[in-house]
């Protein structure tokens, strides 16, 4: 056997001995593995489902290093990326927030930096980017010569916020070098850890990302995956809404306004997401899903993991249909 070799866009081992297993390849000459090359030339997804257990072997191997960390936070999902990477690691580490284009551009950067302060967190500085805009790159590369403690930076998260299309950003900007990480809308595209010098001075390692099973990423069939990406900035969409009444959000969930005063409710998911406004005694669509009852308090948010959320005004209550392995919570109005 000759030296073992990975491949380039997902860091998988590369093997030509079995088509339905991890890494094939029809010949160990090629650098990518058959599921990145389908991914990146025709977009033709392919889910692994990736246990956390080897993740979290990751992230304790970072820990024994004292290399600093880049963790990387989809801005429109901070409550439940946030928590849960720190505990692996006593890192020095950069809190970085990504998608910023996604965000309406009314909301202000400082407003989002205040609400990741205020739960409680530790890092040595916090910066909101855009990988696929370019938005406060350079910033971050400062950020990263200023704090790092080797020629080696780590960069961790969770699935699906970023990590690779970052790097994919600072290969093209820092580096000569030709290397594309594979990126997708499923989770788990990245499979192993892929280590990428960019220059002299620094080295990037990326890492698959811890699957949170709430996301409601993990349950999307693939054909429907293109409307819930954020192309664009999101227009949110307000209702203004009677007791009775219900929004239905394409095929997804029901919201019903149970009991409260005339309300407003402010959606932020994604744009391709259509949602009809009805009379909820008429209506039993999607009432077959689970439903969870809120008793939302004045200015509370009432988020879905992984689609967004719903800024309601009053306090009310409120049931939501949704499948049932979806996590939902209430938090402060974050805007
Ligand atoms: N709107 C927006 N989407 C992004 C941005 N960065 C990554 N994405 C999207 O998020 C999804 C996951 O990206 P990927 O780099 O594979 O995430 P990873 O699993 O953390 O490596 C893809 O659909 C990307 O196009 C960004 O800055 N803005
Ligand atoms: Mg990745």
């Amino acid at each position: 056997m000759g030296k073992k070799k990975y491949c380039l866009g997902c860091g998988v081992l590369l093997q030509n001995e079995n088509i339905t297993q991890e890494g094939y390849v029809t010949s160990l000459e090629n650098d990518i593995c058959q599921r990145c090359f389908r991914m990146k030339n025709y977009g033709e997804y392919q889910v692994v489902a990736k246990s956390n257990d080897e993740y979290i072997e990751i992230l304790k191997n970072v820990g024994k290093t004292k290399d600093l960390v880049l963790h990387i936070v989809d801005i429109l999902n901070i409550d439940r990326d946030i928590h849960a990477i720190r505990e692996y690691l006593p890192n020095k580490m950069i809190l970085v927030l990504n998608k910023k284009d996604a965000l309406p551009k009314s909301i202000k950067e400082e407003k989002i930096i205040e609400y990741v302060k205020s739960l409680d967190i530790d890092y040595v500085d916090i910066i909101v980017i855009s990988a696929n805009k370019n938005y406060n790159i350079d910033l971050l590369m400062k950020k990263i010569k200023k704090y790092k403690t080797s020629n080696k930076v780590y960069v961790v998260g969770h699935t699906n916020t970023g990590k690779s299309s970052l790097i994919n950003r600072l290969i093209k900007d820092y580096s000569e070098s030709e290397n594309e990480l594979t990126i997708s809308p499923l989770p788990s595209t990245t499979l192993n850890t892929v280590t990428i010098k960019l220059n002299q001075e620094l080295t990037i390692v990326d890492t698959p990302g811890l699957v949170d099973r709430g996301n409601i990423s993990n349950y999307i069939e693939h054909t429907a995956f293109k409307k819930y990406n954020h192309k664009k900035e999101m227009k949110p969409k307000t209702f203004q809404i009677k007791k009775g009444q219900c929004l239905v959000i394409d095929n997804i969930c029901r919201i019903d306004y149970k009991e409260g005063d005339k309300n407003s409710f402010t959606l932020y998911i994604p744009n391709g997401l259509k949602v009809k406004k009805m009379n909820a005694n008429r209506q039993t669509i999607l009432q077959d899903l689970s439903k969870t009852t809120y008793e939302m308090k004045y200015r509370e948010d009432l988020v879905i993991n992984g689609l967004g959320w719903i800024k309601v005004v009053e306090k009310g209550i409120i049931d939501i249909y949704i499948d049932k392995n979806v996590e939902t919570f209430t938090r402060k109005n974050l805007i």
